[in-house]
Formats: C-alpha cells, structure tokens, sequence
C-alpha cells in the first residue's frame, strides 16, 4: 500500500520576521553537492520493534505531516490504528526551495509468540528485495534514471516497560544489523522519570555492547571542527539511545500550539528537549547524518549484498554442470566473471567522480573561509 502526500514546511507565524517552525532539512546543502540540491534528496526511513510502541505515531510527529489522514476517521485521537502490513508513504517535502523525498516504511510490531521468526523476516526480506531490486537496475541499460528504494535507516522501537533489552529486541536486531543502519529508540519517554530514563539507557547500552548488536555509530567530529560542533557531536553520542515521545495531537502551552500529550496532571511536549529526545532525532535525520547514514547503506550493507550475489552467481555458474541451484535468483547476466568486471569498473569509476566532487567541495569550502 501507498500513500502520497506533498508537504510544505509549516509556518507557525507569519513571514514578517516572526516565527517558522522547520523541519530542518534545509541546511542539507551544506551535506552535499549543489548538484543534488537541483535534483533533490531522497530518503528511505523504516520503524521496526514490539506492537503498540508507538512506531505510527512517531513516524506521523517526526514530519510534521499526517500520513494518516486519508483514512477519514472521525477522531484524531483514533486515527492511527494498529499496522498489519508493511506499509510505504511517500512524503515530498520542500523548505526553502529543497526538495526532500521522504519515503517511510511503517512495519507491523511483534507481539507475544513464542516464535517471532516470521515477524522479522517479512521486514529483512523487504530490505532485500529493495538491495535486489538495485542490483538489477544497476546492471541494466537504464543505470542513470535507478530509482533508489533502499532502506537507509531503521528506528528500532524498545519498550520503556522492561528492563532493557527483550531476548527478543536481541534476535530482532542481530537480524537487522548487516542489512540496515539501526538506530534505538526508548519509546514512549513519557511513562519514565528522568532518573529512570537514565538507567534504562545505560542498560541497553551496556546489553548492546554485551550481545554485540551492531547500532548504527555516529562518525567521530573532524578534530579541527569549532567547538561547538564537538560539543553537539558528543550529546549527541551521549543520549543515545534516544528516548522519544509521539503524539499526533496539536495542543496548546503558554498560547503555542505544539505537539504533546494531554494528561490530567500536566502536558508532554514532543518538541521540549527537557521531556525527550525527539528533536535531537529529528535533527540526526535530517540535518546531520542523513548523508552518512545513506552512504553506509551504499558502501557496506549493499555492498555486502551485492558480494554476496557475484560470489553466489559464479558459485551457481561453476555448479551449473552438476545442477545445483543457486539461492538467490539467477540475473539474466551474460558470463559473471565479465559482468563481476564491469561492475568494479563501474564502482571504480563512482569513486573517482566522488572523490573529483569532494576535492571541489573541499576547495570551495576553503575559498569561502576567506
Ligand atoms: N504514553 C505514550 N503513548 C504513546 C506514545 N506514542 C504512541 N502512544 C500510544 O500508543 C498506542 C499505540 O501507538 P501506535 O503508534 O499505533 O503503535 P505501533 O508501534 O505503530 O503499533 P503496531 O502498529 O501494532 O506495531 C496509541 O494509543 C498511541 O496513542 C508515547 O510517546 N507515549
Ligand atoms: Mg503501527
């Protein structure tokens, strides 16, 4: 199933110097060529974790936009309702003149079976038929026009009720980890103190490490970055993993309208960096590591697919003679040993463009510090 929005940035107050609430993609250029910019950006973000964490309604606040609303239910409390199936929305979001073609993955959450195999082999198969999708598209004759639906991030949703890590998140992860960059989320922030909150996180942190589940790692600051930027890059890697909150209703603080949650003994607010870390995520996305985020997808884990597809199409070749059949689907290749060679030299060639597109970058940076 697929949803289409299109999404312009919403202003809270009028232009006239006043207030604008952004999304904050805009700085994207700053990440990449000016080329891209032209073009514009594509992202692939998927949920993933327990049933009823909240995976719809953080994906609806993280966008400012409602991908629920075609479904015209009566009361916006009820309007996000449990996933059954895998479903993509495809968001074009535009600030100040940037383009960003947002598509979201929404999976349905594992429940309780004693045997959760199948909940996430629906999602790793997904992420695989996107890798296969690419592969063939990349040896075919339209090699310019590939549309890339790779997942580039998956949030993957830990319950705030536990303590810490399930067996379950363990397997689910390790799962996940050489197919998608993982980023863990404590869910539903609100339910924790502060105190509490603390503790969870140095225990998953502490269980990630135990279990060696592979999370998504945020690059080191370049040591002659301002100190500012250090400091941002070390919070950053400190409140990991982020504790978020989700809420698909507009309430009203001090004359603001923000998103939150209405309880009887007070408001939680999505937005508040006091109450969660939903912004710091926000920002991780979209300002800050949606680049790295999609060249690690690129250079390790399609990478490790693809390897994965030539050694098993020559293995499947040199045992074509004693009929063995091959795992992964044969592509209509001519002989793979030509085929492996034109696919390096097409890498080859990628990473000389890339590293011209760098040195200019690099050069255009310096001439504007003078
Ligand atoms: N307290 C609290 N409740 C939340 C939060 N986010 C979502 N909820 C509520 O949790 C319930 C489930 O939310 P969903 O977004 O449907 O959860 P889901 O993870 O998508 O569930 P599945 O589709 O079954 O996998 C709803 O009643 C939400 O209103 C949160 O941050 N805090
Ligand atoms: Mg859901």
């Amino acid at each position: 199933m697929t949803s289409s929005a299109r999404y312009k940035s919403r202003t809270v107050k009028s232009e006239d110097g006043e207030e604008k609430e952004y999304v904050g993609f805009a700085t994207l250029p700053n990440q990449v060529h000016r080329k891209s910019v032209k073009k514009g950006f594509d992202f692939t973000l998927m949920v993933a974790g327990e049933s009823g964490l909240g995976k719809s309604t953080l994906i609806n606040s993280l966008f400012l936009t409602d991908l629920y609303k075609d479904r015209k239910l009566l009361n916006a409390e009820e309007r996000i309702s449990q996933t059954v199936e895998i479903i993509k929305h495809t968001v074009d979001i535009e600030e100040k003149g940037v383009k960003l073609k947002l598509t979201i993955v929404d999976t349905p959450g594992f429940g309780d079976a004693v045997n959760n195999t199948e909940s996430w082999r629906t999602i790793t198969d997904y992420i695989e038929q996107q890798f296969e999708q690419y592969f063939r598209d990349e040896s075919g004759l339209n090699r310019k026009n590939i549309q890339d639906n790779r997942v580039h991030c998956c949030l993957y949703f830990i319950s705030p009720f536990g303590h810490g890590l399930r067996p379950v998140d363990v397997e689910f992860m390790k799962a996940l980890q050489d197919k998608v960059n993982i980023v863990p989320l404590i869910s539903k922030a609100d339910c924790l103190t502060p105190a509490e909150m603390r503790k969870m996180k140095d225990r998953v942190r502490e269980e990630i490490e135990k279990f060696g589940i592979k999370v998504y790692q945020f690059p080191d600051c370049d040591s002659d970055e301002d100190e500012e930027l250090k400091q941002q890059d070390r919070e950053l890697k400190e409140s990991t993993p982020f504790a978020v909150i989700g809420s698909n209703t507009i309430v009203e603080v001090k004359g603001q309208r923000v998103r939150g949650r209405l309880y009887p003994w007070g408001i939680v607010e999505v937005e508040n960096q006091s109450h969660c870390d939903f912004v710091k995520l926000r920002n991780m996305l979209i300002r800050s590591h949606m680049h790295d985020l999609k060249d690690i997808t690129c250079d390790a884990h399609y990478e490790n697919y693809r390897a994965q597809c030539i050694q098993q199409m020559t293995s499947s070749k040199l045992t074509q003679d004693n009929r063995v059949e091959s795992p992964i689907p044969i592509l209509p290749l001519s002989t793979p040993d030509v085929e492996t060679e034109k696919l390096i030299k097409m890498k080859d060639e990628e990473l000389r463009r890339m590293q011209e597109m760098l040195q200019k970058m690099q050069q255009q940076m310096h001439e504007q510090d003078l």
